[in-house]
Parts: C-alpha cells; sequence; structure tokens
C-alpha cells in the first residue's frame, strides 16, 4: 500500500514537473556578478516577475557558495509568490537546497541522470545544446527542457558558433512527440522574437533584452505580447 502510495505520488510530482516545463513562453536569465547588489538582483526578479515572465534563472558567475545559496533562496521565494518557475544554473546542490523547481546544465557538466540521483524530489532538469549532435545526445539523457542556441549573435555568452534559427527549427521538429520541451536562445530581443516563433519555437529565454532594459518589467511585457500574438498552442 504505502508503494503504491509513494508511486503515485511520484507520479503527481513527475506530472507537475511537466507541466511547470509546458507553460514556459518567457524565460529570463538573472545574472548575478560580483557587482551587482543583491537587493539590485533581488528588484531585477520582481520586475520580470510583475513583468510576466513565466521562468526565471539565476546564473551567479563568481559568487561564493554562500552568497549564491543564499541569493537562490531569495529568488526562488519571489519566484514562488508570483508562481514563476525558478531555476539554478550550474548548480544541482544549491537548486536542491534553496527550493528551486529546478536546475539548468551546460555541456561542461554532470549528466542528467547523474543529477537527478541527487534529487530527493522531482525537479526540472534542462540541458543547453547547439548543435544536432548534441541534440540527439539530449534526447538519450532525457532532459525535462533542452535550450537551443546561439540563435542570434549575443554577448552574454562564448559560444564558438551560431546555431541560427536553423537549428531552432531543426530541433523543434526532431522533439515533437519526444516529451521534451525546448527554449531557444542566444540574442532573442523584441525585434527579433516573432523570427524565432516563425522558425516554430514555443519558448525563447533572454538576458540582456531583459536585464540590459531600463525598466525590465516593461521589457518582459513587451516580449509577452509578442510571444502570446504568436497563437497559444504555439
Ligand atoms: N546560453 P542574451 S546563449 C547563456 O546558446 C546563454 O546556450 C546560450 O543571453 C546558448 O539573451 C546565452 O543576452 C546568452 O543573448 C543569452
Amino acid at each position: 500500500r504505502f508503494e503504491t502510495y509513494t508511486l503515485e505520488k511520484d507520479a503527481v510530482l513527475a506530472a507537475s514537473v511537466k507541466s511547470k516545463v509546458d507553460r514556459i513562453r518567457l524565460y529570463v536569465l538573472v545574472t548575478a556578478a560580483q557587482a551587482n547588489t543583491d537587493d539590485e538582483l533581488l528588484q531585477l526578479t520582481e520586475a520580470c516577475c510583475r513583468g510576466g515572465a513565466d521562468c526565471l534563472q539565476l546564473r551567479a558567475k563568481g559568487l561564493s557558495d554562500g552568497r549564491t545559496y543564499r541569493l537562490a533562496e531569495k529568488m526562488v521565494s519571489v519566484c514562488s509568490e508570483h508562481q514563476v518557475v525558478s531555476i539554478i544554473n550550474d548548480r544541482p546542490d544549491i537548486a536542491l537546497a534553496s527550493g528551486a523547481d529546478g536546475v539548468h546544465l551546460g555541456q561542461d557538466d554532470m549528466p542528467v541522470s547523474k543529477v537527478r540521483e541527487l534529487f530527493n524530489r522531482p525537479m526540472i532538469v534542462g540541458l543547453s545544446t547547439h548543435n544536432a549532435d548534441q541534440l540527439e545526445q539530449a534526447i538519450r539523457e532525457r532532459p525535462d527542457y533542452v535550450g537551443l542556441g546561439p540563435v542570434f549573435e549575443t554577448r552574454t555568452k562564448h559560444i564558438e558558433k551560431l546555431a541560427g534559427l536553423e537549428y531552432v527549427e531543426h530541433a523543434v521538429s526532431r522533439l515533437h512527440d519526444t516529451g521534451i520541451g525546448h527554449v531557444a536562445i542566444g540574442g532573442i530581443n523584441a525585434v527579433n522574437a516573432d523570427d524565432v516563433i516563425s522558425a516554430g519555437a514555443s519558448a525563447v529565454a533572454v538576458c540582456s533584452a531583459v536585464t540590459g532594459s531600463n525598466d525590465p518589467a516593461a521589457a518582459c511585457d513587451e516580449l509577452n505580447n509578442i510571444l502570446s500574438k504568436a497563437g497559444p498552442e504555439n
């Protein structure tokens, strides 16, 4: 009886992970560098939530573990208040400890299956992919969603080769029926988001288009309008 209960509970929790991923359309990366104060970052988090982001990712570069953890915990609590999905970049341990909804992994991070073994609750695991070979490998590893990029030139992260809109098109059709979600990423803004949607993407991830704006909430709102015009099933 206990076993049945646990299995049922796991199935319900796993379904809740899937439904969280399914409702992501606007995903914003909040980059925390040494120069930022935690208050600044929390204000940015709040603004993105108010502006209608569906998911926020904390990218902490060069911060101590202690500070990253405290920041993550605060961001998670702001996200939960607004029912926004919270993801921590690169750090399964901090994602788990801070109560985040999930973790985002890069190509150089631990394998998806090993990261899942660390978790004592169902969590979202995302994985960056930059080309068709990495996508095939990702489909075998079964993350909950994959990042597809860089679609356009970006100054936020150095990546050797542009994946382009062609990669988005390829990946979206390849992922069809796999149950794995996707977010297109890299140089996406209010001017080109339409093209990304036309290439088949149902979700976009942005950093500078929102965090580099004087009014991040308005920038999210503008992107949201563009995404919603693309049609509810898209
Ligand atoms: N990952 P912006 S592109 C963090 O292709 C990141 O996997 C990418 O920032 C990938 O919106 C990228 O400022 C940078 O271009 C996204």
